[in-house]
Protein backbone atom coordinates (compact mmCIF):
# COMPACT_ATOMS: atom_id res chain seq x y z
CA UNK A 1 0.00 0.00 0.00
CA UNK A 2 1.39 3.43 -1.24
CA UNK A 3 1.47 6.64 1.27
CA UNK A 4 -1.47 7.68 -0.61
CA UNK A 5 -4.09 5.06 0.06
CA UNK A 6 -3.02 4.75 3.66
CA UNK A 7 -3.71 8.24 4.09
CA UNK A 8 -7.05 8.02 2.70
CA UNK A 9 -8.32 4.92 4.13
CA UNK A 10 -7.31 6.47 7.47
CA UNK A 11 -9.11 9.40 6.70
CA UNK A 12 -12.04 7.07 5.78
CA UNK A 13 -11.23 5.30 9.22
CA UNK A 14 -11.57 8.90 11.20
CA UNK A 15 -15.17 9.78 9.27
CA UNK A 16 -16.62 6.04 9.91
CA UNK A 17 -15.79 6.52 13.63
CA UNK A 18 -16.88 10.23 13.75
CA UNK A 19 -20.25 8.78 12.48
CA UNK A 20 -20.74 6.15 15.11
CA UNK A 21 -20.07 8.34 18.08
CA UNK A 22 -22.55 10.99 16.36
CA UNK A 23 -25.10 8.18 16.08
CA UNK A 24 -24.78 6.49 19.21
CA UNK A 25 -24.80 9.81 21.44
CA UNK A 26 -27.75 11.11 18.79
CA UNK A 27 -29.66 7.65 20.26
CA UNK A 28 -28.69 7.65 23.40
CA UNK A 29 -27.21 4.20 23.35
CA UNK A 30 -26.09 1.54 21.64
CA UNK A 31 -23.60 -1.17 20.79
CA UNK A 32 -20.01 1.06 20.70
CA UNK A 33 -16.97 -0.97 21.66
CA UNK A 34 -18.10 -3.86 19.24
CA UNK A 35 -18.70 -1.02 16.43
CA UNK A 36 -15.56 0.63 17.37
CA UNK A 37 -13.29 -2.67 16.87
CA UNK A 38 -14.13 -3.00 13.46
CA UNK A 39 -13.60 0.56 12.69
CA UNK A 40 -10.37 0.36 10.11
CA UNK A 41 -11.41 -3.35 8.50
CA UNK A 42 -14.56 -1.50 7.42
CA UNK A 43 -11.91 1.32 6.07
CA UNK A 44 -9.66 -1.16 4.15
CA UNK A 45 -12.63 -3.47 2.99
CA UNK A 46 -14.76 -0.34 1.45
CA UNK A 47 -12.24 1.53 0.80
CA UNK A 48 -9.78 -0.51 -1.09
CA UNK A 49 -10.46 -4.39 -0.96
CA UNK A 50 -14.03 -4.90 -2.37
CA UNK A 51 -15.23 -5.68 -6.25
CA UNK A 52 -18.60 -3.17 -5.25
CA UNK A 53 -20.87 -0.34 -6.79
CA UNK A 54 -22.47 1.58 -4.17
CA UNK A 55 -24.96 2.64 -7.12
CA UNK A 56 -25.74 -0.64 -8.11
CA UNK A 57 -25.81 -2.39 -4.17
CA UNK A 58 -27.40 -5.51 -6.31
CA UNK A 59 -24.77 -6.01 -8.75
CA UNK A 60 -24.49 -10.28 -9.46
CA UNK A 61 -20.70 -10.10 -9.08
CA UNK A 62 -20.52 -8.14 -6.22
CA UNK A 63 -18.08 -9.20 -3.24
CA UNK A 64 -20.38 -9.76 -0.09
CA UNK A 65 -20.07 -9.10 3.61
CA UNK A 66 -22.04 -10.81 6.24
CA UNK A 67 -21.91 -9.07 9.80
CA UNK A 68 -21.92 -11.97 11.24
CA UNK A 69 -21.51 -10.19 14.79
CA UNK A 70 -24.89 -8.36 13.60
CA UNK A 71 -24.64 -5.98 16.90
CA UNK A 72 -21.76 -3.76 15.18
CA UNK A 73 -24.70 -2.44 12.71
CA UNK A 74 -23.38 0.96 13.39
CA UNK A 75 -20.36 0.56 12.19
CA UNK A 76 -21.10 -0.93 9.12
CA UNK A 77 -24.20 1.62 8.58
CA UNK A 78 -21.81 4.47 9.09
CA UNK A 79 -19.08 2.90 5.98
CA UNK A 80 -21.90 2.26 3.78
CA UNK A 81 -22.82 6.13 4.33
CA UNK A 82 -19.78 7.11 3.69
CA UNK A 83 -19.78 5.32 0.59
CA UNK A 84 -22.97 6.69 -0.98
CA UNK A 85 -25.24 3.72 -0.44
CA UNK A 86 -27.58 6.06 1.29
CA UNK A 87 -27.74 9.47 2.38
CA UNK A 88 -25.98 10.06 6.08
CA UNK A 89 -29.19 11.69 7.54
CA UNK A 90 -30.54 8.14 7.69
CA UNK A 91 -27.62 7.23 10.26
CA UNK A 92 -29.78 9.47 13.09
CA UNK A 93 -32.73 7.28 12.46
CA UNK A 94 -30.95 4.21 13.60
CA UNK A 95 -33.15 2.37 15.90
CA UNK A 96 -35.88 4.33 15.40
CA UNK A 97 -39.53 3.07 14.50
CA UNK A 98 -40.00 2.83 10.40
CA UNK A 99 -36.02 3.05 9.85
CA UNK A 100 -34.50 1.71 7.49
CA UNK A 101 -31.56 1.43 9.89
CA UNK A 102 -32.63 -0.81 12.77
CA UNK A 103 -29.88 -1.62 15.26
CA UNK A 104 -28.96 -5.15 14.11
CA UNK A 105 -28.84 -5.79 9.90
CA UNK A 106 -31.46 -6.61 8.12
CA UNK A 107 -31.13 -7.00 4.11
CA UNK A 108 -34.48 -6.57 3.62
CA UNK A 109 -34.10 -2.86 4.33
CA UNK A 110 -30.93 -1.09 3.85
CA UNK A 111 -28.84 -0.84 0.63
CA UNK A 112 -25.47 -3.00 0.73
CA UNK A 113 -26.40 -5.05 3.61
CA UNK A 114 -26.59 -8.76 1.93
CA UNK A 115 -27.51 -10.84 4.93
CA UNK A 116 -29.42 -10.30 7.94
CA UNK A 117 -27.60 -10.65 11.14
CA UNK A 118 -27.98 -10.37 15.04
CA UNK A 119 -28.52 -13.78 16.34
CA UNK A 120 -24.60 -14.96 16.80
CA UNK A 121 -23.32 -17.49 15.18
CA UNK A 122 -25.95 -17.63 12.83
CA UNK A 123 -24.34 -15.48 10.06
CA UNK A 124 -21.29 -17.60 9.63
CA UNK A 125 -23.93 -20.78 8.61
CA UNK A 126 -25.31 -18.20 6.07
CA UNK A 127 -22.06 -17.17 5.18
CA UNK A 128 -20.71 -19.86 3.68
CA UNK A 129 -24.73 -20.40 2.07
CA UNK A 130 -23.48 -17.63 0.26
CA UNK A 131 -20.15 -18.57 -0.72
CA UNK A 132 -21.27 -22.31 -1.79
CA UNK A 133 -23.75 -20.18 -4.15
CA UNK A 134 -21.37 -18.23 -5.75
CA UNK A 135 -19.27 -21.52 -6.34
CA UNK A 136 -21.67 -23.22 -8.12
CA UNK A 137 -22.50 -20.56 -10.38
CA UNK A 138 -18.91 -20.03 -10.88
CA UNK A 139 -18.91 -16.61 -9.39
CA UNK A 140 -15.15 -15.17 -8.43
CA UNK A 141 -16.76 -13.04 -5.72
CA UNK A 142 -15.42 -12.88 -2.03
CA UNK A 143 -17.53 -13.44 1.03
CA UNK A 144 -16.24 -11.65 4.19
CA UNK A 145 -17.88 -12.88 7.20
CA UNK A 146 -17.12 -10.86 10.03
CA UNK A 147 -17.29 -12.66 13.67
CA UNK A 148 -16.53 -11.71 16.96
CA UNK A 149 -14.37 -13.75 19.76
CA UNK A 150 -17.30 -13.73 22.21
CA UNK A 151 -19.63 -14.80 19.76
CA UNK A 152 -17.37 -17.99 18.67
CA UNK A 153 -19.11 -19.27 22.16
CA UNK A 154 -21.92 -20.74 19.68
CA UNK A 155 -21.46 -24.09 18.23
CA UNK A 156 -22.65 -22.99 14.86
CA UNK A 157 -19.46 -21.21 14.06
CA UNK A 158 -17.84 -24.35 14.52
CA UNK A 159 -19.52 -26.72 12.38
CA UNK A 160 -19.60 -23.72 9.60
CA UNK A 161 -15.47 -23.52 9.95
CA UNK A 162 -15.62 -27.61 9.64
CA UNK A 163 -17.36 -27.04 6.69
CA UNK A 164 -15.31 -24.45 5.21
CA UNK A 165 -12.49 -25.99 5.86
CA UNK A 166 -13.11 -29.49 4.14
CA UNK A 167 -14.46 -28.18 1.01
CA UNK A 168 -11.38 -25.03 1.31
CA UNK A 169 -13.66 -22.67 0.59
CA UNK A 170 -10.81 -20.13 0.10
CA UNK A 171 -13.30 -17.00 -1.30
CA UNK A 172 -15.07 -17.01 2.27
CA UNK A 173 -12.79 -15.10 3.90
CA UNK A 174 -13.69 -15.39 7.76
CA UNK A 175 -12.27 -12.41 10.11
CA UNK A 176 -12.66 -13.01 13.71
CA UNK A 177 -12.43 -9.40 15.22
CA UNK A 178 -10.37 -10.77 18.79
CA UNK A 179 -11.05 -7.77 20.61
CA UNK A 180 -10.72 -9.43 23.68
CA UNK A 181 -14.17 -8.82 24.94
CA UNK A 182 -17.83 -9.76 25.31
CA UNK A 183 -20.77 -8.43 26.26
CA UNK A 184 -20.28 -8.60 30.20
CA UNK A 185 -16.67 -8.84 30.48
CA UNK A 186 -13.19 -10.62 29.07
CA UNK A 187 -14.11 -13.30 26.95
CA UNK A 188 -11.50 -15.46 28.52
CA UNK A 189 -13.47 -14.95 31.82
CA UNK A 190 -16.33 -16.17 30.07
CA UNK A 191 -15.54 -19.39 27.95
CA UNK A 192 -11.75 -19.31 27.04
CA UNK A 193 -11.27 -19.07 23.41
CA UNK A 194 -7.23 -20.15 24.52
CA UNK A 195 -5.54 -19.16 20.91
CA UNK A 196 -7.71 -18.43 18.28
CA UNK A 197 -4.96 -18.65 15.55
CA UNK A 198 -4.41 -22.42 16.79
CA UNK A 199 -7.69 -23.17 17.01
CA UNK A 200 -8.71 -22.01 13.24
CA UNK A 201 -5.49 -23.63 12.18
CA UNK A 202 -6.06 -26.79 14.27
CA UNK A 203 -9.70 -26.82 11.90
CA UNK A 204 -7.43 -26.56 8.61
CA UNK A 205 -7.64 -22.56 8.02
CA UNK A 206 -5.01 -20.73 6.52
CA UNK A 207 -4.55 -18.15 9.46
CA UNK A 208 -3.08 -14.27 9.68
CA UNK A 209 -3.02 -12.29 12.47
CA UNK A 210 -3.18 -8.56 11.95
CA UNK A 211 -3.29 -5.55 14.19
CA UNK A 212 -7.08 -4.30 14.18
CA UNK A 213 -6.29 -0.76 14.27
CA UNK A 214 -3.62 -1.08 11.14
CA UNK A 215 -5.13 -0.22 7.98
CA UNK A 216 -2.22 -1.17 6.44
CA UNK A 217 -1.69 -4.90 8.28
CA UNK A 218 -5.25 -5.45 7.71
CA UNK A 219 -4.92 -4.92 4.19
CA UNK A 220 -1.80 -6.97 3.75
CA UNK A 221 -3.35 -9.72 5.65
CA UNK A 222 -6.22 -9.91 3.03
CA UNK A 223 -3.77 -10.01 0.12
CA UNK A 224 -1.84 -12.60 1.48
CA UNK A 225 -5.52 -14.85 2.15
CA UNK A 226 -6.60 -14.11 -1.17
CA UNK A 227 -2.95 -15.69 -2.21
CA UNK A 228 -3.97 -19.04 -0.77
CA UNK A 229 -4.80 -21.90 -3.18
CA UNK A 230 -7.21 -24.66 -1.90
CA UNK A 231 -7.72 -23.76 1.32
CA UNK A 232 -9.90 -21.99 3.90
CA UNK A 233 -8.66 -18.98 5.33
CA UNK A 234 -9.22 -16.42 8.33
CA UNK A 235 -7.80 -13.06 9.73
CA UNK A 236 -7.49 -13.02 13.47
CA UNK A 237 -7.98 -8.73 14.15
CA UNK A 238 -5.91 -8.83 17.00
CA UNK A 239 -8.26 -5.60 18.30
CA UNK A 240 -9.54 -3.36 20.95
CA UNK A 241 -12.82 -2.97 21.98
CA UNK A 242 -14.23 0.48 21.54
CA UNK A 243 -10.83 1.41 19.74
CA UNK A 244 -9.75 4.95 18.60
CA UNK A 245 -11.13 6.35 22.11
CA UNK A 246 -9.07 6.21 24.82
CA UNK A 247 -12.20 7.03 26.76
CA UNK A 248 -14.21 4.04 25.95
CA UNK A 249 -11.12 1.71 25.43
CA UNK A 250 -10.52 1.69 28.96
CA UNK A 251 -14.37 1.31 29.80
CA UNK A 252 -14.74 -2.11 31.06
CA UNK A 253 -18.48 -2.11 30.39
CA UNK A 254 -18.28 -0.80 26.74
CA UNK A 255 -20.36 -3.47 24.89
CA UNK A 256 -23.76 -1.04 25.05
CA UNK A 257 -23.00 2.12 26.26
CA UNK A 258 -25.52 4.30 27.52
CA UNK A 259 -25.02 8.17 27.30
CA UNK A 260 -26.23 9.04 30.38
CA UNK A 261 -24.02 10.86 32.18
CA UNK A 262 -22.07 14.25 31.61
CA UNK A 263 -18.65 12.38 32.50
CA UNK A 264 -20.01 10.03 28.97
CA UNK A 265 -21.28 12.78 27.42
CA UNK A 266 -17.96 15.37 27.25
CA UNK A 267 -15.89 12.20 26.59
CA UNK A 268 -17.60 11.89 23.40
CA UNK A 269 -17.85 15.59 22.45
CA UNK A 270 -14.14 15.70 23.15
CA UNK A 271 -13.78 12.07 20.70
CA UNK A 272 -16.14 14.09 18.11
CA UNK A 273 -14.39 17.80 18.18
CA UNK A 274 -11.06 15.58 17.65
CA UNK A 275 -11.67 13.34 14.46
CA UNK A 276 -13.32 16.25 13.39
CA UNK A 277 -10.42 18.48 13.74
CA UNK A 278 -7.72 15.49 12.00
CA UNK A 279 -10.58 15.11 9.10
CA UNK A 280 -10.68 18.77 7.85
CA UNK A 281 -7.02 18.83 8.65
CA UNK A 282 -6.29 15.49 6.37
CA UNK A 283 -9.07 15.58 3.70
CA UNK A 284 -6.95 18.82 2.33
CA UNK A 285 -3.59 17.66 2.98
CA UNK A 286 -1.78 15.56 0.42
CA UNK A 287 0.89 13.31 0.48
C1 LIG B 1 -27.51 -16.20 19.83
C2 LIG B 1 -27.26 -14.93 20.57
N1 LIG B 1 -27.05 -14.97 21.90
C3 LIG B 1 -26.87 -13.82 22.60
C4 LIG B 1 -26.89 -12.62 21.95
C5 LIG B 1 -26.73 -11.33 22.74
N2 LIG B 1 -25.41 -10.74 22.48
C6 LIG B 1 -25.29 -9.69 21.64
S1 LIG B 1 -23.69 -9.20 21.46
C7 LIG B 1 -23.15 -10.37 22.56
C8 LIG B 1 -21.68 -10.50 22.87
C9 LIG B 1 -20.87 -10.73 21.65
O1 LIG B 1 -19.52 -10.64 21.94
P1 LIG B 1 -18.47 -10.51 20.77
O2 LIG B 1 -18.79 -11.52 19.73
O3 LIG B 1 -17.13 -10.59 21.35
O4 LIG B 1 -18.82 -9.09 20.16
P2 LIG B 1 -17.98 -7.72 20.19
O5 LIG B 1 -16.96 -7.81 21.27
O6 LIG B 1 -17.37 -7.61 18.85
O7 LIG B 1 -19.00 -6.65 20.44
C10 LIG B 1 -24.22 -11.12 23.04
C11 LIG B 1 -24.09 -12.22 24.00
C12 LIG B 1 -27.13 -12.63 20.56
N3 LIG B 1 -27.15 -11.49 19.84
N4 LIG B 1 -27.29 -13.80 19.89
MG1 LIG C 1 -15.56 -9.34 21.41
Amino acid sequence: MNQEQKHDLELLAAKIRLDVLKMLQHRGYGHLGGSLSIVELMSVLYGKQLHIDPKNPQMPDRDRVVLSKGHAGPGWYSVLAEKGYFDPSWLYTLNEGGTRLPSHPDRLKTPGVDMTTGSLGQGTSSAAGIATGLKLKGSKAYVYCIVGDGELNEGQCWETFQYLAHYRMNHCIVIIDDNKKQLDGYTKDIMNPFDIAEKMKAFGFHVETAKGNSVEAIDEAIEKVKQVQDQAVCIVLDSIKGAGVPYFENMMANHSVKFNTDEINAATDQAIQALEAYIQKEATSHV
